[in-house]
């Protein structure tokens, strides 16, 4: 299958990084295409970036509509819903996967994510996807989101610390890595913690070739339907919808 990993920011590095941590959990039969906006925010921490990074993902999803299964590598999962409605394949936010992966390992969980002022778009993705009584606690490491395209065994100690802290303090069972640009600092963080680590990119390339070999992608019955066609203005008007045949 064709497997679009779409970092939301546009930091070409943490693409590539990104692309490359779902490859090594990929089957023989997946290929991995790593793709970022060609506009918006070189990382994503708050709303406004979130905001314009979200049309990112629109144009984004639009440029490869050959995909079979596209991942939104972003921690706010933006633009999960409206990649829905573009697209006939299944379509996983990291944050959701990893919060079903976690809750099917614990009974609770616990967030590790970057800035401080990011944890409350996680809390707004926990309350949507209804994860409320498995998810013990978000905490922000307040390293910045470009500090992981070069992670040192500093960015590392800092993460591993505030997830044992989380783990006592939460109560919790396993760790949800809270910022797509971590992908690759899971393995190692899962064995020195002793608990599953969570990346949801991992996650959700797994998710997606299970969902694929069933058969099974994205309803147009109802909320997920097309997006109704219209005229876009300006910059926008190559993301207004019909442009493609369904
Ligand atoms: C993220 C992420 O995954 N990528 C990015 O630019 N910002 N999330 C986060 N919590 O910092």
């Amino acid at each position: 299958m064709k497997l679009l990993v779409l970092n939301p920011n546009t930091s070409a590095a943490m693409t590539e990084a990104i692309a490359q941590a779902a490859r090594t959990v990929a089957a023989p039969g997946t290929t991995v295409v790593g793709a970022c906006p060609s506009f918006g925010p070189r990382s994503i921490e708050g709303f406004y970036d979130e905001a314009v990074a979200t049309a990112g993902v629109a144009e984004q999803v639009r440029l490869h509509a050959d995909a079979q299964g596209i991942v939104i590598a972003c921690f706010g999962d933006p633009g999960l819903d409206a990649a829905r409605e573009a697209t006939t394949a299944p379509v996983l936010g990291v944050a959701e996967a990893a919060f079903h992966a976690a809750s099917l390992l614990a009974t609770g969980f616990s967030v590790v994510t970057t800035m401080t002022r990011t944890c409350t778009i996680a809390e707004h993705l926990v309350h949507k996807y209804g994860f409320e009584r498995r998810c013990r606690g978000i905490h922000g490491t307040d390293i910045p989101v470009l500090a992981l395209e070069a992670a040192g065994d500093d960015v590392l100690a800092q993460i591993e610390a505030c997830a044992r802290d989380a783990l006592t303090r939460d109560r919790s069972g396993a760790i949800v890595l809270g910022c797509a640009g971590m992908a690759s600092l899971c393995g190692h963080l899962q064995q020195r913690l002793g608990v599953p680590v969570i990346d949801g990119v991992a996650v959700a390339v797994k998710l997606l070739e299970g969902l694929h070999a069933l058969g099974l992608g994205t309803s147009k019955q109802g909320d997920y339907a097309r997006p109704l066609p219209k005229v876009y203005a300006g910059w926008a008007a190559p993301l207004g919808w019909p442009a493609l045949p369904d």
